[in-house]
């Protein structure tokens, strides 16, 4: 913890906040509940509860799944059928009224949407989730909090204290010297990162959209505010805390105000305070960055081993959605191959769709390394799954074009993005069924937690009314946050799209559970195969790898893959498969096992 307040300010201030800090977590953990308590020692003897292969997710907004907190409760059963044991519910806290971006406008963090339930509904249902061996997993939106949070209402009625928590200028000379290098988060709907307000006679840093005030990290005043709220939240049940927008905590005149060396400093403090109260507990960053940056978030150099538990692996989602546009795996395997090993204490999230837009992070020297121009494959991706390219089956929407960088990204669900509204005979929905599954497949046996977005289970397509409330009109990443479609649930084995994705989904977490090769703490290889239309991942492992064979064409394909032995148990569909050629079937994913 000391150095991470080293690292953020100067040595006497880092002093009176680390004395402050030690005195919080103290009375925080006297205060841990006693079966919280439990919980801490049993994982202080099994750190990598997080990395077992057991381990499978479930993101969805409580309301748009259940209704309230008590509707997730009584919908455990889902989880548990579909293999879940851990449970990302969107932001829960107070927000702003109107549009909040997804409850991403945090107006009070001591409180529960009151639409949702209380406090004390959610303390039950963390206790009814670890009793059915489900994490709970809540946000902590640590860039920006409401226009209507009160600290920005204080601000806002001249206290200099809450006023010193937000990043203000009198005049546009300061913003103007920093717009002239920091890119645009939201440029449709929030263009600029600036907003006027007549209440401070000033501007205000508003990374996201103007109702969202950026915190200035570099007061420590915000940093033990927020060691407050985390106490808050891990007493009252969370397991796992998402570290919303992590890149943004720390600005840099000059630089584009991501990715700073002290946003590492923040989660590793925020990290030893855990490690103290609740070492139960563990951090997830946030990180939707390019791949030169991701692993970093994982702890690298000083904080190898002291930062982030978990990070979303933004590149593999990308790399799969890329794949089943061109069809073609080899920028993939180089993207994925350029990726520095992650230290073998922490996890990847995996996940194929989640709540937010599809924003194409493909590096310009990965596609030059396999003979593409990066702005053109891009620009194929978005033609592609909004489908304006010829051939293609998707109906994704455009989000936040930008017509000064060229730069569009996605919205839609993963079944609409795999063609499943175009899809009108069982040929073209067998095809759907395995995009989606050869999809789930590979984030499924990369390692790590793979994350399902929620409806994805039962392949539910686009919401066509996504903009009847008018406060999510402007803001399309609503089309794939439907409410969930229980019918569909309950006749789902009479859908030809969406009987197959469940049981295929429910096979793979089952398979998985049953595969030591999927534990975390071993790294995934991408190995050249001889098909371009093939995807292979290896993960080497004393009882003999696991090779991950993944066919992203319409078509039957066969490769060798060296299995150690010339032939191993396809564990997926319980075949023997010769080394000299697996074949596959159009979208076939296998897990190969080979005893060594
Ligand atoms: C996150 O996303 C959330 O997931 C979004 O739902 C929020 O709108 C946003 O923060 C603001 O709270 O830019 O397009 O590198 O990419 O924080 C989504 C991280 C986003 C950012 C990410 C952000």
């Amino acid at each position: 913890m000391a150095d991470g307040l080293g690292a953020l300010y100067p040595p006497e201030v880092a002093e009176v906040a680390a004395a402050r800090l030690v005195d919080a977590a103290a009375e925080a953990f006297a205060e841990r509940p006693a079966d919280l308590a439990r919980l801490d020692q049993v994982r202080t003897l099994r750190p990598d509860w997080f990395q077992s292969s057991g381990m499978v997710g479930y993101a969805t907004y409580a309301d748009r799944f259940a209704g309230d907190l008590a509707g997730v409760a009584a919908h455990i059963d889902h989880l548990r059928d579909l293999g879940v044991t851990y449970l990302h519910l969107l932001p829960l806290l107070a927000t702003r009224p109107g549009d909040s971006d997804g409850g991403y406008a945090v107006a009070d963090h001591r409180s529960v949407r009151p639409d949702l339930g209380t406090m004390d509904d959610l303390r039950d249902l963390a206790r009814a989730l670890r009793a059915a061996g489900i994490s709970l997993v809540l946000d902590l939106v640590v860039n920006h909090v409401a226009r209507e949070h009160p600290w920005a209402e204080a601000a806002r009625a001249g206290d200099a204290h809450h006023r010193a928590f937000f990043l203000t200028f009198p005049d546009r000379t300061g913003p103007d010297a920093y717009e002239a290098t920091l890119p645009e988060v939201f440029p449709d709907f929030a263009p600029g990162n600036f907003t006027w307000d007549d209440d401070l006679q000033a501007w205000v840093w508003t990374t996201f959209n103007a109702f969202q005030w950026d915190l200035d990290w570099a007061n420590p005043e915000v940093l033990v505010a927020f060691a407050g709220i985390v106490f808050f939240l891990v007493n009252a049940g969370a397991e796992v805390l998402r570290l919303d927008a992590l890149p943004f905590v720390w600005k840099r005149l000059g630089t584009d105000c991501q990715n700073q060396p002290e946003v590492h400093a923040v989660a590793a403090v925020l990290r030893a305070l855990l490690r103290i109260v609740a070492p139960a507990v563990v951090l997830k960053a946030e990180a939707i960055v390019g791949p030169g940056e991701l692993v970093r978030y994982l702890g690298a150099g000083r904080w190898s081993g002291r930062e982030c538990d978990l990070a979303y692996h933004n590149t593999l989602m990308v790399q799969v959605w890329s794949t089943l546009a061109s069809r073609d795996a080899r920028l993939a395997t180089q993207a994925l191959r350029a990726l520095p090993p992650k230290p073998a204490a922490t996890a990847w999230a995996t996940y194929v769709r989640g709540h937010d837009d599809i924003g194409w992070a493909v590096d310009d020297a990965d596609a030059a390394a396999v003979g593409l121009d990066g702005f053109a494959h891009r620009a194929f991706l978005s033609d592609w799954y909004a489908g304006r390219f010829p051939g293609s089956p998707a109906t994704g929407l455009v989000f936040q074009e930008n017509p000064a960088t060229g730069d569009r990204r996605i919205s839609g669900t993963t079944a609409s993005l795999a063609g499943a509204e175009r899809a009108g005979d069982p040929g073209a929905q067998a095809l759907v069924v395995g995009r989606i599954l050869v999809a789930h497949a590979v984030v499924f046996g990369w390692g790590g937690i793979p994350v399902i977005w929620m409806g994805d289970e039962v392949a539910m397509v686009n919401d066509p009314g996504w903009a009847d409330d008018p406060a999510h009109a402007g803001d399309n990443r609503w089309v794939h946050r439907p409410r969930m479609d229980w019918d569909l649930v309950a006749r789902r084995d009479d859908d030809p799209v969406a009987g197959p994705v469940f049981r295929g989904l429910r096979h793979l977490a089952r398979v998985r559970a049953s595969l030591p090769q999927l534990h975390a703490s071993v790294e995934a290889a991408v190995l050249d195969v001889a098909e371009p239309g093939v995807l292979a991942v290896r993960r080497a492992h004393p009882l003999g790898p696991l090779l991950g064979v993944y066919n992203f064409t319409e078509s039957a394909r066969s490769v060798p893959v060296p299995i150690p032995g010339g032939a191993g148990t396809d564990v997926l569909a319980g075949e023997v498969v010769s080394a000299e050629g697996v074949a596959l079937a159009p979208y076939q994913a296998r897990w190969i096992v080979a005893p060594t």
